[in-house]
Formats: structure tokens, C-alpha cells, sequence
């Protein structure tokens, strides 16, 4: 689309999210344009968007650089303003190094910073101003996730007319670890601004509560959180899922089905292919799952042969220090692996560090015969689902840890502790040789869950329990 501003935007369903949904494209000739990127929210978000002359308030990923708000695909689309060292210090810093470590049981240590902290509020304060500016009176205002907190007390405080709803994407840590945030009132009381706050699972809720119960001046009773001035707020667990018919299409569609036989044939076709995914993060035990797969090559309980392992890894925040380390650790575990077990024309790891089209997603899924998730906490984990929703057919295993939010409803997939490497290797060797009946028998049970309750169904869920008046 060519991006026309509107003169007066006011919506009466505003999404607020760090980032927006659209990505810039710049052409030869010099001319800009934006497309729609085509993740999960995206899709989930678009129908009530365009029924509700939507708009979304977010960062468009450029930092100094000012934007007026435009309309794309039916989107009105609001772009907030970041500086470099805002870049640096509410999201590299507070979001990525402060709260993201926090968040998933301090697997890696937590940086506090006061200078984070107060950048994190600005930034905090702009989003807010920017939703209570464009939203119409009584129009349905959703935050998301850990950046934007505060957003849900600040936008009350401007905009009382406004019902708030508000969805964490991580996980929400027990209170022993929270309490260690110096600014956990804030971060609390922030939260508690929203008419409804969405965690992924019943645990979250409950570590939220508990909480609440010991730090806030407020009466909570089950999930309802009366505050002294009358404000309830709820809290509640609604797993987010994938557009499950959408992947399914495009694993079934031609042109991904002859990509699924090459990757098999450029392989070198091998018996069993075993594949992870992840965006390259300390959080998803990527050097756990290696190891215990180089271990079993090494040891001869898995014939470098026939096997291989194909791990993808999206760059991720590469400017923050624990990410950089991590991905040099990758390299090295990756070399040692090839170099002590590989032959001539069959590395036993084909490590791939980049981010790929959607199709390609959906091929690698579709022939991937054990699909490896081993984060050590993750909120969900929207790669089992969407290897669930792409791989047709009675053969194939999923095997999960269980500290990802997705082990929840993927009761079904073979579960590890990815802390514990012989676990792993057992439970990989276990999903390749495991009777046919046995895995067809999973993966129907799996493929109900993930058709069943998938993204629309989840922004459906939360969308009406926000629509509904909540009273103490
Ligand atoms: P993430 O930590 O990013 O999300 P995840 O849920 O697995 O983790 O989503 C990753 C997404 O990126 C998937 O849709 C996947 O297909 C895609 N992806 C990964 N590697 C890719 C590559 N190399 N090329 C292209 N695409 C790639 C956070 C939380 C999760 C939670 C989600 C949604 O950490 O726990 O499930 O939000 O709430």
C-alpha cells in the first residue's frame, strides 16, 4: 500500500504494542512502502480491526525518526517516536535485560539500571498519551505485553471512559523472583490499570495474585482484584495459539510440498531429521538440546549416517551483551559437534543462522520427522504449534520441555526437562524409535488441540470477557 494519512484519526479498538505491524520496503527507485508483517496477532487482530475502524499504536523500528499516523490495509496505523538512546535504555535495556531475564526465571542474571527504569516510564507515558489521544470515547483500548506495563494505570488515569484490557506473552515469575525489581509497586499497580489482564497460563494468574495480595492495598477475591478507589480489575489465563488452518494451507500448498522433498533430498535424505527453531535466544536451551544430540552421535546411539539435526535460529537482539555471547557459544558447540563426529558431506548439524519466509517455515515443518522444543522457560512456544498444524501424516513426534507455557494443553508431546541432558537424549531417542501406533496416536491427540483452540479463538476469548462488565 501506498500509506495515506488520515487527518483525524479516532478508533474505537486501539491495539497498543511495542512494535507495529507493518514493516517499511524500500524500493530501487527510492519510494517507500509498507506491508503488513504476517505474524499470529496480525492475523488474529484483523477482522476486529476493520469491523471496529481499528488502530494501532506502536514503534516502527527506526529509531529518530518522527512519523505521522497512516492508514494500511484497512489499519490505521499510529507510529510512536523512539530516540537511540530510548532504543537503548527502555528497550535493549529495561525490556530485554531487565524484565526479559526476570521474567523467565532469572536464567540468566537481571541488570538494574535506574536510568532503564526511568526511560522505561517516558516511554511508558508516550504510548499512553499516544492511545488516549486517537481513542474514541468508551472505545476498547489492548495492551500488549512486558515493554508497556505501566501503559494500563496511565491510559486510566487520562481516559476513565476507556476499557483496558492487557495480554503478558511471557511468563509471569513466581513472587520470590519478582521481588527483586525495585520497581515492582510500579510495575504492579501498572498492571492493575486494566479492566482485564491476560496471562498465558492458570499459574501466571496465580503468582500475579499472590502478588497482589502481598503488596498492593487491595481486596482480592479468586481472580478479581478490587482496588481502593473502586477499580476492578480480573486476571486471567488465555493461551495464545497460531492461525492453525492457515499454516496447515500452506504446508499443503504445491510449491512448499516440492521444497519439503528437496530440503530432504539436499540432506542427503536422510532416516530421521530432527529440527528446531527458535529465535536465538538464551531462554530456548538451544546448547541443552545440542549437546544431548551430539552426545548421542558421539556414543554411537545415533548413526551420524543417518541421522541429522537442522537447528534455525532468527538473530535476535544482537546488541544486547547476553545475546551476543550466547550466539558465539552456539557457534563453537555447532563446530565441535561437526568436527569431531561429522564426515565428508554429512555434518551431523546443519546450523542455519537467519530468518526465512513463512513457506520455507511450513517445509521444514511439513519433513521434519522430530521436532525439538526445549526452551527453559517459555511463555508458550508458538513453534510446537505450528509444527503440530504443518506435519500431515501418522509419523512424526514433537518432543517438549515443560517449562513451556505450550506443555499446558500439549499434554500429548514427549515431555523433558531440559535441564537434565540424559533425559533429552533418551526422550530423542525414544521419539525416532517409538512404535508407529504410539506416535500416530500423539499427533491426532495434538493436532485436535492446536485446530481446536486456535489464534481466533483466543483474541475471540479475551475480546468478550473485556466486552463484559466486571464488578467486585
Ligand atoms: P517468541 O519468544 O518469539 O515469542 P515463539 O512463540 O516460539 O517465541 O514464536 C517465535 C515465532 O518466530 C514463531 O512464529 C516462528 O515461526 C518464528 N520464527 C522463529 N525462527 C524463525 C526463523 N528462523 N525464520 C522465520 N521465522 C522464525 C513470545 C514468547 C512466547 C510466546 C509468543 C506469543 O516468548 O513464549 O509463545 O511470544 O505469545
Amino acid at each position: 500500500g501506498s500509506g495515506t494519512a488520515p487527518a483525524d484519526v479516532s478508533a474505537s479498538f486501539v491495539v497498543v504494542a511495542n512494535r507495529l505491524p507493518v514493516d517499511r520496503v524500500q524500493h530501487p527507485d527510492g519510494t517507500v512502502d509498507w506491508r503488513t508483517s504476517p505474524g499470529g496477532l496480525v492475523t488474529a487482530l484483523e477482522p476486529v480491526m476493520r469491523k471496529n475502524e481499528g488502530a494501532w499504536v506502536g514503534w516502527h523500528g527506526a529509531p529518530d525518526e518522527v512519523l505521522d499516523p497512516f492508514e494500511e490495509d484497512g489499519i490505521t496505523i499510529v507510529p510512536v517516536p523512539l530516540s537511540s538512546q530510548e532504543v537503548a535504555e527502555y528497550y535493549e535495556g529495561f525490556s530485554n535485560a531487565t524484565l526479559w531475564p526476570l521474567y523467565h526465571d532469572v536464567v540468566a542474571p537481571p541488570e538494574f539500571h535506574r536510568e532503564w527504569w526511568d526511560a522505561y516510564v517516558r516511554v511508558n507515558r508516550r504510548f499512553a498519551e499516544r492511545a488516549a489521544a486517537v481513542s474514541d470515547e468508551g472505545a476498547t483500548v489492548w495492551v500488549q505485553d512486558y515493554q508497556l506495563q505501566l501503559v494500563p494505570q496511565m491510559l486510566r488515569t487520562m481516559r476513565p471512559d476507556l476499557r483496558i484490557g492487557f495480554f503478558l506473552h511471557i511468563p509471569f515469575p513466581p513472587v520470590e523472583l519478582f521481588q527483586q525489581l525495585p520497581w515492582r509497586r510500579e510495575i504492579t499497580e501498572g498492571l492493575l490499570g486494566s479492566d482485564l489482564i491476560g496471562f498465558q497460563l492458570p499459574g501466571a494468574v496465580q503468582n500475579f495474585t499472590r502478588l497482589v495480595r502481598q503488596r498492593v492495598s487491595a481486596e482480592v477475591r479468586r481472580d478479581l482484584v478490587t482496588l481502593p478507589d473502586g477499580h476492578v480489575a480480573r486476571a486471567k489465563a488465555y493461551p495464545i495459539s497460531i492461525d492453525s488452518r492457515g499454516f496447515r494451507e500452506l504446508a499443503r500448498s504445491a510449491p512448499v510440498r516440492e521444497r519439503a522433498r528437496e530440503i530432504r533430498r539436499d540432506l542427503g535424505d536422510p532416516e530421521v531429521m530432527f529440527l528446531g527453531v527458535d529465535r536465538l535466544d538464551y531462554t530456548k536451551g538451544i546448547k541443552q538440546r545440542l549437546r544431548a544430540y551430539g552426545e548421542l552421535v558421539a556414543e554411537g546411539r545415533l548413526d551420524p549416517d543417518k541421522v541429522v539435526f537442522v537447528q534455525v535460529a532468527t538473530p535476535s537482539r544482537e546488541r544486547v551483551d547476553q545475546y551476543r555471547h550466547l550466539r558465539d557459544e552456539i557457534d563453537m558447540l555447532v563446530g565441535r559437534i561437526n568436527g569431531e563426529v561429522g564426515r565428508i558431506g554429512r555434518p551431523p548439524v546443519v546450523y542455519l543462522h537467519s530468518s526465512f519466509p513463512r513457506e520455507e517455515m511450513a517445509a521444514l515443518y511439513s519433513t521434519a520427522d522430530v521436532m525439538v522444543v526445549t526452551p527453559l522457560r517459555d511463555g508458550m512456544n508458538l513453534v510446537a504449534k505450528e509444527y503440530v498444524a504443518c506435519h500431515e501424516g501418522d509419523e512424526g513426534a514433537l518432543v517438549l520441555s515443560e517449562f513451556a507455557g505450550a506443555a499446558y494443553e500439549l499434554k500429548q508431546a514427549y515431555k523433558i526437562n531440559p535441564y537434565d541432558i540424559n533425559d533429552i537424549k533418551a526422550t530423542l531417542e525414544l521419539a525416532c524409535r517409538d512404535a508407529p501406533t504410539n506416535k500416530a496416536r500423539r499427533l491426532r491427540a495434538l493436532r485436535k488441540q492446536v485446530f481446536d483452540n486456535d489464534i481466533t479463538r483466543w483474541a475471540d476469548t479475551f475480546l468478550s470477557d473485556l466486552d463484559q462488565k466486571v464488578t467486585g
